[in-house]
């Protein structure tokens, strides 16, 4: 069976560091507690529930799973409690951000970026959904891997944090992962029979965990409902998702600040896809999971 390590808070960053590098994932056991996620819960419901039945289909979506975009505003405990957490930000600083010493002239000038958020959305699965295939997020960067022994800093450029809103475990599709395989290179994966390279990421309320963007990992099965909701609630298991990247995923200029969505209207396609209204291959660059060009139709 593979090690998913189990830490609890108050043990030092450096443990943290370690488990991330040496396994590519950590659970939190005591990130954060039930009010604080019920709160979570009751903020994104009303969007949850505005979804309707039919979920997205992008990327390693496939259709059934509801989500919950623009999570930063739509739930202020999202945002202040589950992101902004201390210890998630330590995380993200020590594995995103850049220094870089460049030369201007024969003078040494050091340059630092700090981490951006990538996305903050809710994956809510209903039984009936299937398994997601084994896949790395920082796919969508069209990131590239050397297979090592042994980590080294700024090997990633993605750190996800995944807060449940309800127990998860391997019958309502706990995330599977598969602890190590951050270190593996870009050839065909190799998942052996599974029950000796993945593990289910079974989480209780309250608990949280960080992974690296390299590391495969997918949405379990959901195969049936398993009638332990609460009356009128609808049966799903629910995860807050926050991925942060390195700071230089950016344009030099804020085109969406600095040119007005009117006045882009009016320009070339080539200068509006140009500008960022057309999302990157796959899913970078996106509003509420579909490219921009929609608000430029309106
Ligand atoms: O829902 C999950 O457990 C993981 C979802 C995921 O990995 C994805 O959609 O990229
Ligand atoms: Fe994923």
């Amino acid at each position: 069976m593979p090690t998913l390590p189990r830490l609890s808070r108050s043990q030092p960053l450096s443990d943290f560091i370690q488990a991330l590098e040496k396994h590519g994932c950590v659970l939190i056991t005591d990130f954060t507690d039930p009010e604080t996620v019920a709160q979570a819960n009751k903020e994104v419901k009303p969007w949850l529930d505005g979804q309707g039945q039919a979920g997205a289909k992008v990327g390693a979506l496939s259709g059934n799973t509801q989500t919950v975009t623009r999570l930063i505003s739509r739930s202020p405990t999202v945002r202040e409690k589950f992101f902004a957490d201390s210890l998630y930000q330590s995380l993200s600083e020590h594995f995103l951000t850049l220094k870089t010493t460049t030369w201007y002239g024969d003078e040494a000038r050091t340059g630092q970026s700090d981490p951006l958020l990538s996305i903050a959305i809710t994956f809510a699965i209903p039984p009936g959904t299937s398994a997601q295939g084994l896949h790395r997020d920082d796919k969508n960067h069209h990131a590239r891997h050397v297979a090592a022994s042994e980590y080294s800093q700024g090997r990633d450029m993605l750190l996800g944090l995944f807060v449940p809103g309800c127990d998860t475990f391997r019958a309502n599709g706990a995330t599977r992962v598969v602890p190590g395989s951050h270190l593996w290179g870009d050839e065909t994966p190799d998942f052996g029979d599974q029950t000796s390279t993945v593990v289910d990421a079974e989480m209780k309320v309250g608990e949280a965990f960080i992974m690296l963007g390299s590391l495969y990992h997918g949405g379990g099965e959901y195969a049936k409902a398993l009638e332990n909701a609460s009356s009128g609630e609808m049966e799903r298991r629910i995860v807050y998702a926050m991925f942060s990247c390195s700071g230089v995923h950016r344009q030099e200029e804020v085109s969406f600040l600095s040119y007005p969505v009117e006045e882009v209207k009016t320009y070339s396609k080539v200068v509006q896809d140009r500008l960022g209204w057309k999302q990157s291959e796959p899913n970078l660059g996106w509003v509420e999971l579909k490219s921009p060009e929609f608000m430029l139709a309106a």
